[in-house]
């Protein structure tokens, strides 16, 4: 057995909308992949992994998955951020997939095994209206989800992130997908006061519609101060949120301490942290009840599983963010987390659109609003770099906001 790397390789192909990818090939022949997409920044870690990763991959054993993990956070001195953490990433899941692969093992079984049957998911449903919103729930609701997130938009708000049903510039009408094909990002607009006047409305109505039981999800992305979102927090409380999720930018982790002293809506955060110690004290200090980090951007499974080991001491569950900007390997990599870890909550499930699932076929099932990776060895995605050529890398931006007065707000 020959376990060394011989060849790594770095993608950036754009079937619907941009994704970064790593091949990391042994002297066996066994091939890993690993997702390193940065949604609108993706050169920037393709660079990374490219001019600065790549050359140390090679000759390096495929076998030490935690070695080269600390060899490469440690040995670059500089430490955590988006790029480097989705660089380490990709390098982290092409190990696990290729160890997998070795040992004829889905990436689960080698984390400690399933702790459960599969993992439940959540659809997104959103509307311009109560009726469209209606209709987006019960649609989620037949495809088999048993969960929904529930975005709307607001009067006195004209674009607003999470409200599907515009075609995107690439001309297919690509529902969650907020980044931008082109050279500058597009411009919205945010009220906070009439936000936290009008979401509560569309709560009480979706419960009046559609009853007690069904577990409901809101995204704040991060666009409230602490006592806004406490104030939103304490005026959903009786709708029986299943999580508010970004309801402040939280790199301030203090923040949480004031919103949690106000409010018993459980609370999500996590996505756009790229390290455990950007969450420990939210961990600890039990003020949040569900980590949305995603494998891509959190320094890949390895970091994943350490810090949802973590929170099960403190009764705190996963929520990993799975939104399309998460490719099918990445959105795997944390799958094989959920199967495995006690605390699993509840997994973020965006289906990738048919020319993505072209370029990564994946092994995946979902069915009745459960979750399944599969038996495949690995992490069960195949990256057909054929089909990637066929979609070159497009610039694309996320959009951005302003205040009515042109002040430049949280997104
Ligand atoms: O690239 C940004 C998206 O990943 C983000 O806007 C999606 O907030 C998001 C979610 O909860 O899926
Ligand atoms: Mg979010």
């Amino acid at each position: 057995m020959s376990t060394k790397i011989v060849n790594a390789e770095v993608f950036v192909t754009s079937p619907s909308r941009n994704f970064v990818t790593l091949r990391l090939t042994t002297d066996d022949g066994v091939v890993g992949i690993g997702d390193a997409t940065l949604n609108g920044r993706e050169l920037a870690v393709a660079s990374y992994l490219r001019d600065h990763v790549a050359q140390l991959m090679v000759g390096r054993d495929s076998r030490n998955i935690e070695d080269t993990w600390q060899f490469l956070y440690r040995a670059a001195y500089w430490r955590r951020g988006p790029v480097t953490m989705a660089a380490i990433a990709a390098v982290d899941m092409a190990l696990w997939d290729i160890k997998g692969k070795y040992a004829g093992m889905p990436v689960y079984d080698l984390l400690g095994g399933a702790s459960r049957r599969g993992c439940r998911a959540y659809g997104h449903a959103s509307g311009m209206d109560l009726e469209s919103l209606f209709d987006s729930i019960r649609y989620e609701m037949e495809e088999g989800y048993k969960s929904i997130r529930v975005q709307t938009s607001v009067p006195g708000i004209e674009k607003l992130y999470g409200v599907a049903a515009q075609a995107q510039s690439s001309g297919e009408r690509y529902d969650f997908e907020p980044a931008n094909r082109g050279s500058w990002p597009v411009e919205e607009d945010w009220d906070t006061r009439a936000y936290l006047r009008h979401v509560p409305t569309v709560f009480e109505a979706v419960r009046n519609e559609f009853g007690p039981d069904l577990p409901l999800l809101h995204d704040g992305h991060h666009r409230m101060t602490p006592r806004e979102a406490a104030q939103l927090g304490k005026s959903l409380e009786p709708y029986d949120l299943y999580w508010l999720e970004d309801c402040t930018p939280a790199e301030n982790q203090e923040a949480l301490r004031y919103v949690r002293s106000q409010t018993t809506t459980p609370l999500a955060i996590g996505e756009v942290f790229n390290s455990i110690y950007d969450i420990k004290d939210l961990i600890s200090e039990q003020l949040i009840d569900y980590v949305r980090c995603a494998s891509t951007h959190f320094g890949g499974i390895t970091q994943l599983k350490k810090v949802m080991n973590y929170a099960e001491m403190y009764q705190v569950k996963s929520g990993f963010h799975g939104p399309t900007d998460v490719s099918p390997i990445g959105f795997a990599a944390q799958l094989h987390v959920g199967m495995t870890i006690h605390n699993f909550g509840l997994q973020e499930y965006m289906p990738h659109s048919e020319k993505t699932k072209e370029v990564f076929t994946e092994s995946l099932a979902f069915e009745n609003g459960y979750l399944n990776p599969g038996e495949t060895p690995g992490l069960g995605v195949e990256f057909n770099a054929e089909a990637a050529e066929k979609y070159p890398y497009e610039q694309a931006y996320l959009p951005y906001n302003r205040l009515a007065d042109g002040t430049v707000h949280n997104w």
